[in-house]
């Protein structure tokens, strides 16, 4: 069989089978070629293959390419001074009511042009590329009005391609009521469904949609006016829910068949038994709980009892979760959560990918795309053990 490229001599971290929850294969072989698996698996069951280009791994770890599932990498400026301020006992929700916060991000935002948001944004997506990531989520949520949500759109999109990176981006101009509807959330939803979603959706900019379900965002009868309009369009959604309270906002997205809940720290059993049987996956965000130094763990005790997929993210944001890590991101989830090494890797790849409804990526299998990361490292617990050293080898991304 023709090939482009052979992988040998690999230990390969697979996740694609479902008993052994990474599938493991110790003296393993990949062939891909146009960027797509061919074979993975043993090299001494492989077919007979005739490869333009042979790659010796020397041993090494091969797991998929990394899947950051969660991001709002996109934005202008820092949040660093009112960080201080929180050192200093702020909440994040006092900053956020006086006008801080999400509103001020959407101020550096709206003044950024698109050649600032991309030189900005391309140092954070950078950091993910450099530990081996090769898709990304990225959302809006910092304009807050046309033009800009637009544009952060736009810019996901072309760091996409700039940086040889799958984007899916998702559309959250449900993130915070702007000055201009102070006090008229209701209308600022109206703009949201009947301007925003549907003119960004028909320029192809939307993927998914998203809702910040929370006191300080919206509420459920809004969140669900988001919902009812993605529908309208066939976009799938996704929501931000019971990150600091139980507004019973993961049940309300398992009605509509979300790909995922996020945060879930209040989330309750009505919540897991609701995500349980509606198939959606349980994003947790361990950098945000860690950054805002929340104390209420998510029920992943519960979640797992429940069968709940679990995935994991970085949460990237400047005002939450300024990370730009997901190896951190999963030493945290470990860490912080008790999530074990095989679940942490399985939330930055098969998981995150059912997170986002990629079924292209997440697992070394035949007919996926050919996203790899080689690491200079032969134990999976070793991805996660590590705080902030970075033991990738190797990249490619659809074969490259
Ligand atoms: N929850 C979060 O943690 C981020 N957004 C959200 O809905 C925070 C975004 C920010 O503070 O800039
Ligand atoms: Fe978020």
């Amino acid at each position: 069989m023709d090939c482009d490229t052979i992988w040998d001599n690999a230990r390969l971290v697979t996740l694609a089978g479902d008993t052994n929850p990474l599938d493991i294969v110790e003296r393993g072989l990949v062939a891909a070629t146009a960027g797509r698996i061919l074979y993975a698996g043993p090299r001494d069951d492989a077919p007979e293959l005739s490869a333009s280009r042979t790659i010796d791994c020397e041993d090494r770890l091969m797991t998929p390419g990394l899947i950051d599932c969660h991001t709002h990498l996109v934005y202008a400026g820092s949040r660093a001074v009112e960080w201080e301020k929180r050192l200093a006992g702020a909440s994040y929700e006092d900053i956020a009511r006086a006008g801080g916060g999400i509103v001020s991000t959407m101020n550096a935002t709206r003044a950024a042009s698109e050649a600032e948001l991309m030189a900005q944004s391309r140092l954070r997506l950078d950091a993910l590329i450099a530990e081996g990531v090769t898709t990304v989520e990225i959302k809006s949520g910092y304009g807050l009005e046309l033009a800009t949500e637009r544009r952060m759109l736009q810019v996901a999109r072309s760091l996409g391609e700039a940086c040889g990176v799958n984007v899916s981006t998702t559309f959250l101009g449900a993130h915070a009521v702007p000055p201009e509807y102070a006090g008229r959330a209701d209308d600022y939803i109206d703009l949201v469904i009947n301007e925003m979603l549907p003119q960004l959706a028909a320029e192809g900019l939307v993927d998914a949609v998203d809702a910040f379900c929370e006191g300080i965002g919206f509420t459920p009868d809004q969140t669900e006016r988001v919902f009812a309009a993605a529908r309208q369009l066939g976009l799938p959604v996704k929501l931000h829910a019971e990150q600091l309270s139980n507004l019973h906002g993961a049940a309300l997205a398992a009605r509509h068949n979300a790909l995922s809940a996020d945060h879930l720290e209040h989330l309750d059993a009505e919540g897991i038994a609701a995500m349980a049987s509606s198939g959606a996956v349980a994003t947790l965000l361990p950098g945000a709980f860690y950054f805002t130094r929340e104390t209420r763990l998510p029920p992943v005790a519960a979640l797992r009892e429940a069968g709940v997929p679990i995935a994991i993210a970085t949460d990237c944001n400047p005002g939450t979760s300024p990370l730009t890590s997901l190896l951190l991101a999963m030493n945290m989830a470990a860490t912080l959560f008790r999530l074990t090494v095989d679940e942490c890797l399985t939330g930055t790849t098969r998981n995150a990918a059912l997170a986002l409804g990629v079924p292209d990526v997440g697992t070394l299998a035949p007919g996926r795309w050919a996203d790899l990361a080689v690491w200079n490292v032969s134990e999976p617990a070793e991805l996660v053990y590590r705080m902030g050293s970075n033991p990738l080898h190797a990249r490619y991304r659809r074969g490259h």
